[in-house]
């Protein structure tokens, strides 16, 4: 007798990794390949993962966001092979895409289906979006833990216009420095930079994990909101409809949340060697993960992690 079969709902990992499987046979996407070295910072106690990405010295330059140039949107009609979820949360309002280009395998994009600005600070959907999907991930792939990340602004070190969230797994065994904030046994961290690290309540709304962010921001930035905040450069200041966000970067966790203002997107640091190099530095160079595109700077701050405290101070600004 026939019985009628249910098809049990694929969990959102197995999507990911299903859809990302397929699309490293099809070509889709690329995973470059990268060598990391893990120190230590030594003036803020940060630990870090540096990457060196050889073939990401080739990658053309896109210039960062403008507001004069206007530059073709990779995400208004997404390639099949990279959609994982046309709408991810059944409303309506987001779509999760495969990263083009990753360095880490998975690594995923929250993108508005409707074209907004990477200029706009994070709502209470963004959040809840960003945080359900870093949660459903750590569970769904017991060890595993995740971040979501948001480069806003032109100084966040973003190169796409249109409003997006990232998410990837983090390095395996690697403790973000926030984890050892939030631990008030510990006090052998002290990032020289302004941010604020909050800790997050299990299952947080999106209203609470929005008034955890505003306030963060406008802490971060020396002021109660982001409007009048202190970021100092032209560079830094993003224009919205609702006036001026300072460039900054968002760090999401299933148990923590880092806002950092930011003032340039890249920097030049000089070794011992008296050597300059540039390096570009994105939301998840505030985790403590670096990417370099030369073996130069690559041997330069692993030989010399105090080159990494020197690249974090001078694209964000001066401690609280
Ligand atoms: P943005 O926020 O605008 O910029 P970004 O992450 O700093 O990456 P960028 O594009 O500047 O690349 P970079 O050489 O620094 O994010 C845009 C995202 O959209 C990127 O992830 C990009 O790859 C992706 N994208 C662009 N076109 C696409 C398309 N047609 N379809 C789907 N996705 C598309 O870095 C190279 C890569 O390494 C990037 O993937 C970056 O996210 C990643 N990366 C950077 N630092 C890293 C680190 N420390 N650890 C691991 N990965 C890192």
């Amino acid at each position: 007798m026939n019985t009628p079969q249910t098809q049990p709902t694929m969990d959102i990992s197995t999507r990911i990794a299903t859809k990302y499987a397929h699309a490293l046979t099809t070509g889709a996407l690329k995973l470059t390949d990268t060598v990391a070295q893990r120190v230590t910072a030594p003036g803020s106690g940060i630990p870090c993962v540096v990457s060196f990405a050889p073939s990401l010295a080739n990658k053309p330059e896109r210039p960062r966001t403008s507001k004069t140039v206007v530059r073709p949107d990779p995400f208004a009609d997404p390639c099949e092979d990279l959609t994982v979820l046309r709408d991810l949360r059944g409303d309506g309002q987001y779509m999760l895409l495969l990263n083009k280009f990753p360095v880490i395998p998975e690594h995923v994009l929250v993108v508005t289906r409707e074209y907004r600005t990477q200029t706009e600070l994070l709502d209470a959907a963004d959040l809840a979006a960003a945080h359900s999907l870093v949660t459903q991930l750590d569970t769904q792939t017991p060890g595993s833990r995740h971040v979501a990340f948001y480069n806003c602004g032109p100084a966040s070190g973003s190169s796409q216009d249109h409003k997006h969230l990232q998410l990837f797994r983090l390095p395996a065994g690697f403790v973000p420095y926030q984890e050892r904030q939030l631990n008030p046994q510990e006090s052998s961290i002290s990032p020289p930079f302004a941010h604020v690290t909050v800790p997050l309540p299990l299952q947080p709304s999106g209203d609470h994990l929005a008034s955890l962010y505003n306030s963060s921001l406008g802490t971060a930035c020396g002021a109660s909101t982001p409007s009048a905040n202190s970021a100092k450069t032209q560079e830094a200041d993003a224009t919205t409809a609702a006036g001026p966000a300072p460039s900054h970067n968002v760090l999401l966790t299933r148990t923590f949340m880092t806002v950092v203002p930011r003032s340039a997107a890249s920097t030049t640091v000089t070794d011992a060697r008296g050597r300059a190099h540039v390096l570009g530095v994105n939301a998840t160079g505030y985790l403590g993960l670096l990417l370099c595109k030369s073996d130069e700077t690559y041997t330069a701050l692993c030989a010399e992690p105090s080159l990494i405290d020197q690249a974090l101070r001078q694209c964000a600004h001066p401690p609280l």
